[in-house]
């Protein structure tokens, strides 16, 4: 049984570590040309078996339409640090030639009941096996730190009462997305005072490298 879910997670194993390399890569070229980033961070992880099956039961997948009827097996995230960033990260990802975007949920501008805000993007991405070319799904969540704050308490919160929220809880919550939501904006106001501080920051740090 092991053996057949090692088989089954390497092709999403090789998806998540080729594209958090090539997602990364795109930071790295602005961090070379010193100009603001609209990426802060990836991170990437291949959804573990006990969630796959936890997730199978809860939407009615059966385990032979997993391919095709779960997106997020392959997972990547990235991190912007303000909500006009994701636009940009969202339009470079649909020009790329890498992968096809196959759908994609605007949870910002339609934020979920719970509070939860995020862009998602789900894609095909060829994987190479040695039996040849092998299509799988994979979905890239972009969201700004605030949203990723909000996100991670709530998904912790989430495994410990098994989505049933206490009232008092779920209400906190929400206040707590409506908090981070004014948190991006009031940020999102002083983009060009951040950014500036940066660049001069980077600069600085480029020239002490040097001496
Ligand atoms: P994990 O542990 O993050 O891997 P559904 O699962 O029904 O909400 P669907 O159709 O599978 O949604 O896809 P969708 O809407 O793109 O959401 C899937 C993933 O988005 C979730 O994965 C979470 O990562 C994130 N997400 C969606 N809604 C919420 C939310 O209300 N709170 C938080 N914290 N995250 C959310 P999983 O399957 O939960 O697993």
């Amino acid at each position: 049984m092991v053996r057949h879910w090692d088989l089954f997670l390497a092709p999403y194993k090789q998806a998540v570590e080729e594209l958090k390399v090539k997602l990364k890569g795109m930071r790295s070229q602005y961090d070379m040309r010193s100009t603001h980033s609209p990426i802060e961070f990836v991170t990437g992880r291949v959804k573990p078996i006990a969630s796959i099956l936890d997730k199978a039961a809860r939407k009615n997948i059966s385990l032979e339409r997993l391919e095709e009827e779960m997106q997020d097996i392959a997972g990547l995230r990235m991190m912007c640090q303000f909500t006009d960033d994701i636009k940009a990260v969202v339009e470079i990802l649909r020009q790329r030639t890498d992968f096809k975007v196959v759908e994609e949920r605007d949870y910002i501008t339609h934020q979920k009941e719970s509070g939860y805000r995020s862009y998602h993007m789900v894609i095909c991405y060829p994987v190479q096996t040695i039996h040849g070319e092998k299509q799988i799904l994979a979905e890239i969540q972009i969201r700004t730190l605030a949203m990723n704050f909000w996100a991670t308490i709530e998904h912790s919160l989430n495994y410990k009462y098994s989505g049933n929220f206490p009232q008092e809880i779920k209400e906190r919550l929400q206040r707590a997305s409506e908090a981070a939501f004014q948190l991006d904006e009031e940020m999102s106001k002083i983009r060009g005072e951040i950014q500036e501080a940066q660049v001069f920051f980077s600069r600085k740090k480029e020239v002490e490298n040097t001496e």
